[in-house]
């Protein structure tokens, strides 16, 4: 068995390299998908002949596009659009928008094929996609970013539909840019229907959209912890990023009794040894979402915090580690530098952002390991359930989105339980997400014909 995943993966990966060079995140998310998957494709010869895998990392159709646009001075600058529509076989497309200077073409197709499986473990009927752009909002007003948003939205709107494709955030992409797009898209298209989810609660949105990731992550992390009678109570918690993700795992942690002692940014990371309270929380929200401004800013208000720049996290002693900021955030060294400090359950707000290295450390130490496509994929599912209340033309109360979100957590947690739990009871969350997400999708694609 361990002689043919090593070479179905070498084989596979040499000709995904070959057809797709220098897209570096593709193919690591590929390869992750693989060696979960290819001992199972060995017990199902026909999903090989049938080339299901093949035909997977193959998008169905990528969109790439010029968003020119003018800023306040009148200078014009022309950024990258793309939209990649990878997988539509158990439901229309669906996933998020990315607007950060690093958006190129893989990490595009990374974020799409990562959504496919999340988007199947959620148990909802949605296909997977990513879009984005080269472009940073970071910096620019607030004309600026509606005119990069109407522009971008005036090519994306002839490719997407609720029935179609229906993108929502991610990075660099919240409530303010949702709404700049969905205003342009019903402008152009005449028509008011759930296109984009994370609108707005007067114009469709989901009550807890905003919440769900960081919140799911949070349920995600109580199963987790569970399997080993443990709670976030008393527990000492580091989380990266200071965004939409960061800030609510960051809330729910505290709720449920853990202190958070870390956040972060891209140019460095602050840590309160006190612990975040709801006070200093709030300050967060609005220096993040109203000011705009940078995490570092935190020490001005709260002194007893300390500020490091050009730093990430993981060298403050925690017992849960959520990185929530962005892929490949947590590498080896610091993988080790947790484990030495005794960290016992890492669980993944962001996409892809521990490296492969430091999650073969964490599953060589048997601590609780989560991918993020298994623990952050609230989001989506919550997305799921925007677009089913916009179908029925209905609004559900925050407690009912709430414990939908909660089930549907739960329902991953125990589709990881059936896939991933090896002989010794350790249980490996990659093997089991990508194992459980794989199948719904590939029975799919085979009851459909070679489409
Ligand atoms: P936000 O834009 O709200 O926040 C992103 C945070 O991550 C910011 O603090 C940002 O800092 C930091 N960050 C971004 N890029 C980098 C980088 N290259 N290096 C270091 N820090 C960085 O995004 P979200 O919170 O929505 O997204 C965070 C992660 O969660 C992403 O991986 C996203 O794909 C994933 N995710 C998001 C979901 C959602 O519903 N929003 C759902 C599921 C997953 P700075 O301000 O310096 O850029
Ligand atoms: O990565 C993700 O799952 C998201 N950015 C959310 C996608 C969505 O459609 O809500």
């Amino acid at each position: 068995m361990e002689e043919f995943v090593q070479k179905y993966v070498k084989s596979f990966m040499a000709e995904l390299e070959a057809k797709n060079p220098g897209e570096k995140e593709f193919h690591q998310a590929v390869k992750e998908v693989l060696e979960s998957v290819a001992p199972y494709l060995e017990q199902y010869p026909n999903l090989i002949e049938q080339k299901i895998m093949e035909r997977m990392v193959e998008p169905e159709r990528v969109i790439m596009f010029r968003v020119p646009w003018m800023d306040d001075k009148g200078e014009i600058h022309i950024n990258k659009g793309y939209r990649v529509q990878m997988n539509s076989a158990i439901g229309p497309y669906k996933g998020g928008i990315r607007f950060h200077s690093s958006v190129n073409l893989s990490i595009m197709k990374f974020l799409a094929f990562e959504q496919t499986f999340k988007n199947s473990l959620t148990t909802l009927p949605m296909g997977g996609a990513k879009g984005g752009s080269d472009f940073s909002p970071r910096g620019k007003s607030d004309a600026e970013v509606m005119r990069f948003c109407q522009s971008f939205m005036t090519e994306l709107q002839r490719h997407i539909g609720p029935d179609t494709d229906v993108p929502a955030g991610d990075i660099g992409v919240g409530g303010r840019e949702v709404g700049f797009m969905f205003g342009q898209y019903k402008r152009l298209r005449d028509e008011f229907t759930g296109t984009l989810t994370g609108k707005g609660q007067t114009w469709g949105g989901s009550l807890m959209r905003p919440e769900a990731t960081g919140y799911g992550a949070c349920y995600f992390a109580q199963s987790m912890l569970a399997t080993r009678g443990e709670s976030f109570e008393g527990k000492t918690v580091a989380i990266s990023g200071s965004g939409n993700v960061a800030q609510y795992a960051a809330q729910k942690a505290m709720r449920l009794g853990a202190k958070v002692v870390t956040l972060s940014d891209s140019n460095g990371f602050v840590y309160d040894p006190d612990g975040l309270t709801e006070e200093k929380l709030n300050y967060v929200f609005k220096l993040k979402n109203v000011i705009r401004g940078r995490i570092k800013e935190y020490v001005k208000q709260y002194p007893t915090a300390q500020y490091f720049e050009g730093k990430r996290p993981w060298s403050i002693k925690c017992d849960i580690a959520m990185p929530c900021a962005t892929q490949n955030e947590l590498n080896a060294e610091e993988a080790k530098m947790l484990l030495d400090n005794g960290c016992f359950c890492v669980t993944e707000g962001a996409n892809m952002p521990t490296t492969p290295e430091a999650i073969a450390l964490f599953q060589k130490a048997k601590i609780l390991y989560s991918p993020g496509k298994a623990s952050n994929a609230g989001g989506v599912a919550t997305s799921g359930l925007e677009m089913s209340q916009n179908s029925i033309r209905q609004k559900w109360t925050a407690e009912e989105v709430d414990n939908m979100l909660h089930r549907i957590m739960s329902d991953i947690h125990d589709a990881c339980l059936k896939y991933g739990t090896e002989p010794d009871g350790y249980i490996n969350y990659v093997k089991g997400a990508n194992i459980a997400g794989f199948i719904k999708v590939a029975n799919a694609m085979m009851d459909q014909g070679l489409v």
